[in-house]
């Protein structure tokens, strides 16, 4: 009864998880959302229609930010317009005038006021990772970790803690496109009892570099060119592989950076790391190590080079309206989070250092514990004051977590902090409404720019009398640092170890199945073909001869090159030997079995089978799935049968890389669907990136219009195109769904491609 009464006062969602399409294409209206909501139940399943949870009752420690937050969301509906200082405006479309073609008046403060604030509507983007999107939600703990971590979130099962996530690209500036090749952040913050927690991380494991001194250097090199400001999100450049091919301590993250992981399908489908090594503490103050993994429920799935640049001229949102659009459908995106834990005494028997962010531990070596998971339930009301506002810091930890010595993340406990005064304009930033913890804040800090807080008394040091002493110490219930012992001289330089560059980058490429290597090689290859300065290319692969020597081999023979002498190894120590990690693949990773929120377009026009279409739109909506008719023109086609068929997207608004798979229905060959050429592009590309194809009747025909193979190179059938007599001819149906949910058939896939 209690659910009933909420979804009848809430004002969106209400079946949502059944209209995907539908519900994304209303309006946005969680900014509606009623302050207090009564919420009848403190019910921790994750699988209630989660907008009212979050937001709701502060009291149920379900979600407490959307109180903080509820506060400062404003809504205009039935409000007249007002200025900044809340006096009614009667005209919003003239100046104030001597006469109607006199001179405006300086006395306008309209005007003014309306004109100024515009002028300073910008602030600076992210020097790094400007491009992004976000979404609130929650964390939930699958036990209570009190033996390894006094870390709030971890102290109970079912325990829940508010969180709100960022994913991003590292390269482009804020208005570009989604799918360019990079690493993708994944940033968390944690709304903790006990002040936030930020968990900075990026779906690759490792990093380009060992040290924050070379970070400046790093991000300058991949950075569009100073001179020109080209390219745009994109590696693919000479500056940046020349900074690389330097610096060989980068390649095992190349390896990554080339390998399908940098042209994610979704950021619902990638996997997220903490890549440094923490410290957890548990309160008697015993520590372990940890490294963090967030695993995404919907399995992971990158989307092939060809189609990823195709993409951005397509849809250059991809990635933030994929997932805008599934939380807006109640398709609520989920992670695990997994805990990798050792001692210092295994670290020091590991081959490499877990100090070194170049480095990853195998799961093998230490296996990933599940401890909890992460629901993404709610879209931003604004993108400016929550998305952009936001301020992750990698210093913001909270009693139970603590650093490592590693001197990448050392450095960037002092960046994170200082690059938001200059990009929100103050020391205040921890004020704004999306910073501000749920746990009260209280110091004797006080006054700076835009200053909200309104501290009371006289008293604003410690020790007081004055104040009673307050706020005082939390002593043993507070923040302490892990009490390391150390004594060394003072020194510039890295360890021993740090200097091995080469084994887990072919850990990492052996893990890889023929298709992912495949990959690998030909990233390298247009990556380097873009590249105009010989020397740099040269480089690059006398690096790669020490990972692979037939990736060398390859890549060099795809740029007309010979192989250059493999590069000098900096360290003498015995190389480590990996096994094969299969955890380090994609396709090896497990994936779901289902296909809930693929898109699957269905070619239609004049002649078609109408009912057929019908009814996988139905049975694909009832998986979960977003079918999409498709055609030459927008609106209502007559089928066979004379029924109406609805074109729902034109083929050059919906072109073939914006689905996950292709249905070519009896009668498709038919008309101006048959004449189009981009018809026939439409289905060389879903061949090309080798997604599942399933045409019945006639549709047979159109394929071969489009000159698609009707078997793989080597004379077998190919699993992922389904030719059926009819719509409901036995296992046709099914053989799509299977084939849809593996994604792709990359047994397609040849170098050059046939189709
Ligand atoms: Fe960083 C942003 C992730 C190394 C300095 N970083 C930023 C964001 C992510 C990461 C996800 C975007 C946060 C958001 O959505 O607002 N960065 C990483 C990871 C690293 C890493 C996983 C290595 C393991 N970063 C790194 C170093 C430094 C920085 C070594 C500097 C010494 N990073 C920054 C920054 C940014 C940033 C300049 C830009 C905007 C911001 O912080 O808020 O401070």
């Amino acid at each position: 009864a209690g659910n009933q009464q909420l979804a009848a006062q809430m004002p969106f969602n209400a079946d949502k998880p059944l209209e995907y399409g539908d519900a994304a294409r209303q309006p946005h209206q969680g900014s509606t959302v009623a302050p207090g909501d009564p919420l009848a139940t403190a019910s921790t399943s994750a699988e209630l229609n989660a907008s009212p949870k979050v937001g709701s009752d502060p009291a149920d420690g379900v979600n407490r930010l959307n109180a903080p937050l509820d506060r400062v969301r404003a809504d205009s509906g039935g409000q007249a317009l007002t200025t900044n200082q809340g006096v009614p405006v009667a005209d919003n479309q003239h100046s104030l005038k001597v006469g109607l073609r006199g001179p405006t008046l300086l006395e306008d403060f309209i005007l003014r006021e309306k004109i100024t604030h515009f002028d300073h509507e910008r602030i600076p983007e992210r020097v790094v990772h400007a491009r992004g999107s976000a979404a609130h939600g929650y964390f939930e703990a699958y036990d209570a970790l009190t033996d390894i971590t006094k870390a709030a979130p971890f102290q109970a099962a079912g325990k829940i803690t508010p969180v709100f996530v960022r994913f991003s690209t590292v390269a482009g500036e804020r208005g570009s496109s989604d799918t360019a090749r990079d690493v993708r952040g994944f940033a968390v913050k944690f709304y903790t009892d006990e002040g936030n927690w930020d968990l900075v991380g990026n779906n690759i494991p490792v990093f380009f570099i060992q040290d924050a001194m070379k970070f400046p250097d790093l991000v300058h090199a991949v950075k569009p060119e100073p001179h020109h400001a080209m390219p745009q999100a994109s590696s693919a450049h000479d500056t940046y592989w020349d900074f690389v091919s330097l610096m060989p301590e980068s390649t095992h993250m190349l390896m990554w950076q080339m390998s399908d992981r940098a042209i994610p399908r979704s950021y619902r489908t990638m996997q997220g790391f903490g890549v440094h090594t923490f410290r957890l503490v548990n309160e008697g103050g015993a520590a372990v190590f940890c490294k963090f993994h967030w695993n995404p429920v919907a399995g992971t799935h990158s989307l092939v080079w060809d189609e990823a640049a195709k993409i951005m001229g397509a849809d250059p949102d991809f990635h933030r309206r994929d997932l805008w659009e599934a939380i807006e459908a109640g398709a609520y995106p989920q992670w695990e989070l997994g805990l990798q834990i050792f001692t210092e005494a295994q670290a020091e028997q590991f081959d490499f250092d877990v100090l070194d962010a170049t480095k990853l531990i195998p799961e093998e070596l230490v296996p990933v514990r599940a401890v909890g998971r992460m629901t993404l339930n709610r879209n931003p009301d604004n993108f400016f004051a929550e998305t952009e506002q936001v301020a992750f810091c990698t210093a913001h930890v909270v009693p139970g977590i603590d650093f490592s010595n590693d001197p990448l993340l050392q450095g960037r406990i002092h960046s994170y902090i200082d690059t938001q005064i200059s990009r929100l304009g103050g020391p205040n930033f921890h004020e704004i409404p999306i910073n501000a913890p749920v746990a009260q804040v209280h110091n004797n800090q006080r006054d700076g720019m835009h200053r909200q807080a309104i501290n009371r008394g006289r008293v604003n040091y410690e020790p007081n009398s004055l104040g009673g002493g307050c706020p005082f110490q939390a002593g043993r219930m507070g923040f302490t640092s892990f009490p390391e012992p150390i004594q060394e001289d003072k020194v510039r330089g890295k360890p021993e170890k740090f200097a091995e560059h080469y084994a887990q980058a072919r850990m990492f490429f052996e893990s890889q199945s023929l298709a992912e290597q495949a990959h690998i090689a030909n990233a390298f290859r247009f990556e380097l073909s873009k590249v105009q300065t010989p020397a740099v290319r040269a480089r690059v692969i006398a690096n790669l001869a020490n990972v692979d020597p037939m990736l060398a081999a390859g890549v060099a023979d795809g740029l007309g090159m010979e192989v250059p002498e493999a590069a000098p190894l900096a360290t003498s120590l015995p190389q480590p030997f990996y096994a094969v990690s299969p955890a380090l693949s994609l396709l090896a990773r497990p994936g779901t079995t289902g296909v809930a929120t693929r898109k699957v377009a269905i070619l239609a026009g004049d002649g078609v089978d109408g009912a057929g279409i019908a009814s996988v739109y139905a049975a694909l909506r009832s998986a979960g799935a977003v079918p999409r008719v498709v055609g030459v023109q927008l609106g209502a086609r007559t089928g066979a049968d004379g029924g109406r068929v609805d074109v729902e997207i034109s083929l050059e608004a919906g072109p073939s890389v914006l689905y996950d798979a292709v249905i070519v229905p009896d009668g498709a060959d038919q008309g101006r669907l048959a004449i189009s050429g981009q018809t026939l592009e439409f289905l060389r590309d879903q061949y090309r990136h080798c997604k599942p194809i399933f045409a019945w009747g006639s549709g047979g025909e159109l394929l071969k219009l489009a000159d698609l193979p009707d078997a793989l190179p080597d004379g077998s059938a190919d699993p992922g195109v389904i030719v059926a007599a009819a719509v409901n001819a036995a296992g046709a149906y099914e053989a799509f769904l299977t084939a849809l949910a593996g994604h792709r058939a990359f047994v397609r896939e040849t170098d050059p491609p046939l189709v």
